[in-house]
């Protein structure tokens, strides 16, 4: 038995289970790096997604031991976070943290980002790559930077928050969270990201960032230009669905609550 001062086994609360999930689509080159930098006394389990990958992923996820689920052909980003969380919650997870394995993120920083949850102070923190430093410095694209600031100006806007960005792929969620908004009825593509965040503003969940660096580099990133644009049009689609629906104009079932919560009154 390792006996390091503050080695968390006997004082204190018991440490909640953290389930990190990494929804895969050809990430062979980046997988290892990313899980061997995954701190492993805070994580209980990795769970690993295989969207059809057409390279070495399967391979290096089982010489790593995770645990694997597969799909059967590609289906898309958000289809992938689908089975990630629904397995997350199936293993019994108390809090789960998408790191995506292309190694943009710093998988260190898990204790950092689950933090808030811990405390009791957020049901979901966000990495956001914006809120220090400058993200440009790190090789964001100029054109991502500034589509970036513009969105996240309106999503603020929209949700009624002020924070950094809503961009990001590094993100915790309290367990309570993924059982009670609907994300099997959100997009399977990249858009997913911003559909659940409007779904945890409804359920009126508490959001939190903390500071992360980011890397650019060639796998980091299949968004090219085109695509980014398509990306941000679907994005104001789920702010004018999310308002209308928000306002009672039209309701959209994918930003119902699964189930009655008691919430705080604003
Ligand atoms: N491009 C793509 N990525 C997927 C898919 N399913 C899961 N992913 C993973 O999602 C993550 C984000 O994709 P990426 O292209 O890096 O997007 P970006 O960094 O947000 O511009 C990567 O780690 C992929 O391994 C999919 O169908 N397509
Ligand atoms: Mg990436």
């Amino acid at each position: 038995m390792p006996t390091e001062a503050g080695g968390g086994a006997g004082g204190g609360a018991a440490q909640p289970k953290v389930v990190v999930v990494m929804p895969a689509y050809n990430a062979g080159r980046t997988l290892r790096m990313t899980y061997e930098e995954l701190p492993k006394d805070t994580v209980s389990l990795v769970i690993l997604v295989d969207d059809g990958s057409t390279d070495a992923t399967l391979d290096v996820a089982r010489q790593l031991g995770l645990e694997i689920f597969v799909h059967n052909r590609n289906y898309g980003y958000g289809a992938n976070q689908k089975t990630c969380y629904a397995e997350a919650l199936r293993a019994g997870a108390e809090i789960v943290v998408m790191v995506h394995p292309d190694y943009q993120y710093d998988p260190r920083l898990v204790p950092r980002l689950i933090e808030p949850i811990v405390r009791g102070e957020a049901d979901v923190v966000l990495g956001s790559r914006l809120k220090e430093g400058s993200a440009l410095a790190q090789g964001m694209p100029w054109w991502k930077y500034v589509s970036n600031r513009f969105l996240t100006g309106i999503e603020n806007r929209v949700f009624g928050l002020a924070l950094s960005e809503f961009h990001t792929g590094y993100r915790a969620f309290r367990r309570d969270v993924l059982e009670t908004i609907n994300f099997g009825a959100n997009s399977d593509g990249f858009v997913f990201d911003q559909e659940i965040v409007a779904q945890v503003v409804a359920a009126r969940f508490r959001i939190a960032e903390i500071a992360v660096p980011t890397r650019y580099f060639p796998e980091a990133s299949s968004a090219n230009f085109w695509a980014s644009v398509g990306y941000g049009l679907r994005i104001l689609a789920v702010l004018f669905w999310y308002t209308l629906h928000r306002r009672g104009f039209r309701r959209s079932r994918r930003f119902d609550s699964l189930r009655a919560r008691y919430t705080r009154l604003p």
